[in-house]
């Protein structure tokens, strides 16, 4: 960590429109302090001029204000359990100047925020008066971070930035001062909650529960000056791990007071601490399962250690059998998550949230939207997404993921694909976050419990760009900011997201990053795997092509391709009856291989190469063209780079140009790997001729 870290989407430019006018902060409260901070920063730098005030002072000639609600104005509205600030602020612009008016601190920083994004159009324009309000209290940041380097998955499990922004050399880092950058960039964006551990929690980490809790509130004192709460993930196996008990079963007595005796602590050394984020009875971390106990019974036992400081449990609903027998044609490891979780709907307590990985596989490019997003109407569910790239190109290709978490986002469980008049039937987005017609369950109109809202795996490290590939900084951003707005428009977010990290760039240089990035997902799933068919990859590490490379593995992530045909029969009537775990319309959409989208075809069903999608190609055909197609997009996503390379930051430019090279090798030997396999298989040749080996 030694080179300056890259502004990312904060350069000190990004505050001139702020830092020329006059501004005056008004308000007690901590993070009305790093308000009063960022603005005396700002005006200091650009030569406008900055005043703190008592709410209510005289303030005639600012042109900006940033007040806390006078009182007796406003009262706090209704947030969550477990999400307890109000974080709402309200804009107006009269004749030019602006007051952002919070009823609470977090509300105030979030404003300056939204100011900042704007920055001058903030000022510009008509007349307004807008009141702005998280879709959730609940935007967490989940970072798989190793505090001792793990002899296999390294520092960070899944980290393509480099080391942890949190720790080096098995301990919490002494110079925090990167990490309190990077809680910047953070509250810039939105997020409000940090998990700062792996999930998969092994001994050196299990640690950061008790030993380390200095450590950890050194770290939670750095977040909590930007509006972010600490969680820590923990191992369900700790009081035998730290408390030296014979048994974690969660139905024990000594098992549960050892639990109250540790949350006391932590609250204790962090009066805001957030929770604990638990992966149990998955891929050979402990769970209740060894004591036959459920689940619920596991995540509601550390429930009741936290309550009383309403505190919450994360509980991850990804748990499947990963030792699976590839002979066994019965179990679907698409199915496990339903399974398990649906039977326990209305059995978590209020602070429990069950984290829901956005597909019934695992953060590939392509999955159906998880069918468990939909069955647990009477439990706190939150979508889990992935920012850092483990299946999406490492962070070595350029994959602009905004357009995915939109699609997902935006999916409605009980309407019909295309159906207009379906409008207001809830979508993915209103399940996590508790809006609109979600309240009631369309299945059963049944209550929902409080929405669990949002999580994601963060994509950071101490890299110079924070995200290895500069682009990839565009995810975090986009995650951020559509957690706030589920509606918003990804295509626009790049355009934000652009404009803050490039400020004064010409038109040419946006235009180039919406050339690279607009289709990038769709380009990625064009050279990698086609139909929604999914795991091509090299085992282990995830990266570059390996079509039979879990075929034949405990994984449970099969594609089944013989010489005839090739995808997962998962109908109710012929295979594993994973399609009926979906509502109507969908459980029938996907049932039939008639209606079931293209792009879903292979993870629905087994069906022939010569089969025809609705495209009109045949399945082969389709393969061979979407992989010759990715490439030569991915060489026009470089020729549209280069053209403008010259416009930006050197080091930058050179980061760029060095990744783009190594996705055109890796897309190449996709293609050719992909294309050759099937054409061995199938015996089909290319209509087109094209070389294939
Ligand atoms: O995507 C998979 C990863 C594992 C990860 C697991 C999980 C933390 O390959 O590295 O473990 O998911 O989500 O728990």
């Amino acid at each position: 960590m030694t080179t300056t870290p890259h502004p990312a989407w904060l350069p000190d430019d990004a505050f001139t429109a702020i830092g020329r006018r006059r501004v005056v902060v008004a308000g007690d409260g901590a993070l009305a302090g790093t308000v009063a901070e960022e603005v005396a920063a700002a005006t200091a730098r650009f030569g406008g001029s900055f005043s703190r005030l008592e709410v209510g002072d005289g303030v005639a000639d600012a042109e900006l204000v940033l007040t806390l609600t006078p009182p007796g104005l406003t009262e706090p509205g209704p947030t969550e359990p477990g999400a307890d600030v109000d974080e709402s602020f309200r804009f107006t612009r009269e004749g030019g100047a602006v007051v952002v008016q919070a009823p609470c601190d977090a509300g105030l920083l979030h404003g300056l925020f939204h100011v900042v994004r704007l920055g001058e159009a903030a000022f510009d324009g008509p007349d307004a008066d807008e009141t702005h309000a998280p879709a959730t209290g609940l935007r967490m940041l989940d970072h798989w971070d190793n505090v001792a380097v793990h002899p296999v998955m390294g520092q960070v499990e899944r980290g393509y930035a480099g080391g942890s922004l949190f720790y080096d050399d098995g301990a919490v880092r002494a110079d925090l001062s990167r990490l309190e950058r990077y809680a910047r960039l953070l509250a810039a964006v939105g997020i409000n909650r940090v998990a700062i551990n792996n999930v998969n929690v092994h001994a050196r980490e299990a640690l950061l529960l008790t030993d380390d809790l200095p450590e950890v509130a050194r770290v939670a004192a750095v977040f909590r000056r930007w509006g972010i709460r600490v969680h820590l993930a923990v191992s369900f196996a700790s009081p035998i791990l730290l408390g030296g008990l014979a048994t974690s079963d969660p139905l024990d007595a000594d098992v549960a007071h050892w639990w109250v005796r540790a949350a006391a602590r932590v609250w204790t050394a962090i009066p805001d601490f957030g929770g604990f984020v638990v992966k149990a009875d998955s891929e050979g971390q402990p769970g209740p399962f060894a004591y036959g106990r459920t689940h619920a019974d596991g995540a509601n036992m550390l429930a009741a250690a936290v309550a009383p400081y309403d505190g919450l449990v994360h509980w991850r609903a990804f748990v499947y059998d990963h030792r699976q027998d590839w002979r066994d044609r019965s179990t679907d490891r698409a199915r496990a998550a339903y399974d398990h979780f649906r039977p326990l709907d209305g059995a978590f307590a209020d602070n429990v949230v069950v984290q829901v990985k956005y597909g019934p596989m695992d953060f590939q490019v392509r999955e159906p939207v998880s069918p468990v997003l939909a069955a647990m109407p009477r439990t706190r569910i939150a979508l889990e997404l992935q920012v850092t790239q483990e299946y999406t190109g490492q962070q070595r290709h350029a994959v602009y993921l905004g357009p995915q978490w939109s699609e997902i986002l935006g999916f409605r469980f009980w309407a019909a694909p295309g159906d207009a008049a379906a409008d207001d039937s809830p979508t993915v987005a209103d399940l996590a976050t508790g809006r609109g017609k979600a309240a009631e369950d369309p299945g059963t109109g049944a209550w929902r419990k409080p929405a669990g809202g949002f999580a994601a795996v963060s994509n950071t490290g101490d890299d110079e760009f924070w995200t290895g590939h500069p682009f990839a900084q565009a995810n975090l951003y986009a995650y951020g900011r559509l957690c706030w707005d589920p509606g918003l428009d990804p295509s626009a977010l790049l355009d934000e997201w652009a404009g803050l990290t490039f400020p004064g760039a010409p038109d040419a240089v946006r235009a180039a990053l919406h050339a690279v990035l607009d289709r990038s997902w769709e380009t990625y799933e064009q050279y990698t795997t086609p139909l929604g068919v999914g795991f091509m990859v090299r085992p282990g590490h995830h990266y570059g092509p390996d079509v039979d490379g879990y075929e034949y593995t405990p994984w449970g992530t099969y594609h089944f391709a013989d010489r005839d045909g090739i995808g997962v029969d998962r109908t109710t009537r012929t295979g594993t009856g994973y399609a009926g775990q979906y509502p109507s319309p969908w459980r029938e959409v996907y049932e039939s291989v008639e209606t079931c989208p293209d792009e879903l075809l292979l993870f629905f069903h087994h069906v022939p190469y010569t089969h025809v999608l609705h495209s009109g190609s045949t399945v082969i055909q389709h393969v061979y063209d979407t992989h010759f197609e990715g490439v030569e997009r991915v060489e026009r996503m470089i020729e549209a780079w280069s053209a403008v390379s010259p416009l930006v930051d050197e080091r930058l430019a050179e980061r760029v140009a060095e990744r783009l090279a190594e996705q055109l090798r890796s897309a190449t030997e996709w293609r050719d790997q992909v294309n050759t396999y099937f054409l061995r298989k199938s015996g089909i040749p290319d209509e087109r001729g094209r070389t294939i080996y």
